[in-house]
């Protein structure tokens, strides 16, 4: 089994081989073309100059490298280790040369990732222009929920450059990255902790494209039928939760740092519509206000856990909020906020507002 023990003694040497293997790659080779998967090298089994990934700690205290025992498939995996963020983007790995991409097709950009300490997982995509610009990049973002240590979990981001044109222009190319988010302010992970995520098995494939017009009545409705607050422990039980004296639901932030007293925000959503929902639904914080006035707090959720939701089907989430100050705060959650997901009404994906009170 793989422990982080493991990692520690084998730092130093992995990470030195890693840069030296890295610094003789060269030249402009082009993604793996006769393959369905266009990530290179995706299970890490060549470590030699064409390893095709790059690492880079950017500027935190990560230490990168790549496993050698343990792994989910072959011999070899990557793994980024690190406390400290440093405001210049995720420690990971990023491949080496962009991979073209036919902005027609869609794509999922997958890869199994196991944590230690509760390590929170970040997939990201940066876009590139047809002259190699970076153009903008898109991500998984960061879950407020841990994933269990040491097993196996698979992440997928559903990749539409059709849908992202509006906000980068045509995307001709992407670069794959596997880093490991330090926002443990939205995981409730002490400051200053260190934690690991190893990753194995990427994919990057073209998926056949959904046409969203080719039966207009069979298509999924994604709405938020409900968001309260609760408490405490691993159950969100409204009768629970605490009220200031206006009857707003109070979050105290000492309590947030406990899971027994702890306060929950839960949302369901719901598909209403005529057709599944395959592939990850997501959901973001949209219209927070702090004290009355906007409030900048683009928190990200991952909805389902599993492939699909069918219609009448609905799922919960649970949320518990930290990293605030003090103050009066509404907020909205938006369904499919990026747009990944084809629906029956775009215009209903919005909750209802939730208003709370956060004190020391
Ligand atoms: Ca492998
Ligand atoms: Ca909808
Ligand atoms: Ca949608």
């Amino acid at each position: 089994m793989f422990s982080i023990k493991d990692v520690k003694t084998q730092v130093v040497a992995l990470a030195l081989a890693g840069t030296v293997a890295l610094s003789s790659v060269l030249g402009s080779g082009v993604a793996l073309a006769n393959s369905p998967n266009l990530a290179p090298n995706p299970s890490f089994e060549t470590v030699g100059s064409d390893f095709g990934w790059v690492m880079d700690a950017k500027g935190t205290d990560a230490l990168l490298g790549t496993a050698t025992k343990g792994q989910f498939a072959g011999d070899h995996a990557v793994w980024v280790y690190a406390s400290e963020p440093a405001n210049q983007g995720w420690p990971g790995f990023t491949t080496e040369e962009i991979i073209p991409v036919d902005s027609n097709k869609e794509y999922t950009f997958s890869a199994s990732y196991t944590t230690h300490y509760g390590g929170l997982p970040w997939m990201d995509m940066a876009l590139f222009d047809a002259g190699g610009k970076h153009v903008g990049s898109v991500s998984t973002g960061t879950s407020s929920a841990q994933e269990s240590d040491n097993t196996w979990h698979e992440q997928t981001y559903n990749f539409k450059p059709e849908l992202l044109k509006k906000y980068f222009g045509d995307i001709a190319g992407v670069k794959l990255g596997l880093k490991l988010s330090l926002n443990y302010g939205f995981a409730g992970i002490e400051e200053g902790t260190f934690t690991a995520v190893i990753y194995d098995d990427v994919k990057f494939e073209a998926v056949a494209a959904n046409e969203p017009d080719s039966d207009p009545d069979l298509e999924p409705d994604l709405v938020v039928t409900s968001i309260s607050m609760g408490c405490c422990w691993y159950g969100s039980d409204p009768e629970k939760a605490l009220f200031n004296t206006n009857g707003i639901p109070v979050f105290s932030i000492q309590k947030q740092w406990k899971a027994e007293t702890r306060s929950i925000i839960t949302f369901n959503v719901k598909n209403v519509g005529t057709a599944d929902v395959t592939g990850p639904i997501k959901a973001a914080t949209v219209k927070v206000t702090k004290d009355g006035v906007e409030y900048k707090y683009p928190k990200k959720f991952t909805v389902n856990e599993s492939p699909s939701l069918s219609p009448g089907q609905e799922v919960r989430h649970e949320w518990w909020p930290s990293g605030w100050k003090p103050g009066l705060y509404t907020l909205q959650v938006m369904v499919d906020h990026s747009g990944q997901i084809d629906e029956l009404d775009e215009g209903n994906n919005l909750s209802e507002v939730i208003e709370f009170e956060i004190v020391p």
